[in-house]
């Protein structure tokens, strides 16, 4: 494990954390530097920057170094693609769409920018990247045969595959901006079966939903769109809640 991983992995052991995403496609640097900060003081502990159709790597080198500049936590790339790989960042998410039907998504965009990670000396966190539900722009563009919400078991599934591949992380994603977030329910089952850091998101609009997943074991929930719309005072709550929960 890298630095960073290694620093969210014991701080998830005390208590569940809150991440904010950033959606680096054409945001000014400005706009960049002032949601970096802001989310900062909101209380997030990291900023993942990702966006599904990142095309100017130019300009992803310049949000990522204007987060950077902004705040101190640490900014984590949640790419989707390779032109989401910025050497400005502190660690990725180096993920596999293990329920994509296309292997490109599975390891072949990973191969793709394997070489750039190692060039870069950029810290790679393995992740299994799960699709759950229907109709979202991942679920789309990731040829995702989604999870159905209510078949935990089958998360289950993926999830012990994800841990004996050796995946030290998980995220149970629903896709953003949609109506439904993933069900607790779903989160406990996949959280007796996965020790490792268990993310969720998508969806989640309020700080009840945000605190049953993180009580049913997520160790961090992921906010994007409420934070990109400036919903800053229901984020704020959702950070305080998540964080004010302990674990054993
Ligand atoms: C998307 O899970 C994240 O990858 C965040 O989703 O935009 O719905 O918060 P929202």
């Amino acid at each position: 494990m890298g630095p960073v991983e290694s620093r969210l992995f014991e701080l998830s052991k005390k208590r569940p954390l809150c991440f904010i995403l950033i959606d680096s496609e054409s945001l000014e640097y400005d706009s960049a530097s002032n949601m970096a900060k802001k989310a900062e003081e909101l209380g997030a502990d990291a900023i993942l920057v990702g966006g599904s159709s990142v095309i100017d790597q130019i300009e992803l080198d310049g949000v990522v170094a204007s987060i950077k500049a902004s705040a101190k936590i640490p900014v984590i790339l949640f790419p989707g693609n390779i032109t989401g790989i910025s050497a400005k960042a502190d660690a990725i998410l180096f993920s596999s769409l293990l329920n994509s039907e296309n292997p490109y998504f599975i390891t072949q965009a990973q191969a793709l920018g394997a070489l750039y990670v190692k060039k870069h000396g950029l810290e790679a966190i393995p992740m299994g990247y799960l699709v759950i539900g229907e109709g979202s722009s991942v679920w789309f563009i990731g040829r995702a045969r989604g999870v159905p919400m209510d078949k935990p078991k089958l998360a289950v599934m993926h999830a012990l595959a994800a841990k004996y591949m050796g995946m030290r992380a998980l995220y149970l994603e629903a896709g953003s901006g949609v109506h439904s977030s993933v069900r607790p329910e779903m989160v406990t089952a996949v959280r007796k079966n996965f020790d490792g850091l268990l993310l969720v998101g998508g969806g989640i609009k309020d700080e009840h939903t945000a605190v049953s997943l993180a009580k049913a074991g997520a160790d961090v929930i992921v906010i994007g769109t409420l934070f990109e719309e400036g919903m800053y005072d229901t984020v704020g709550r959702i950070i305080n809640g998540v964080r004010s929960l302990t674990r054993n």
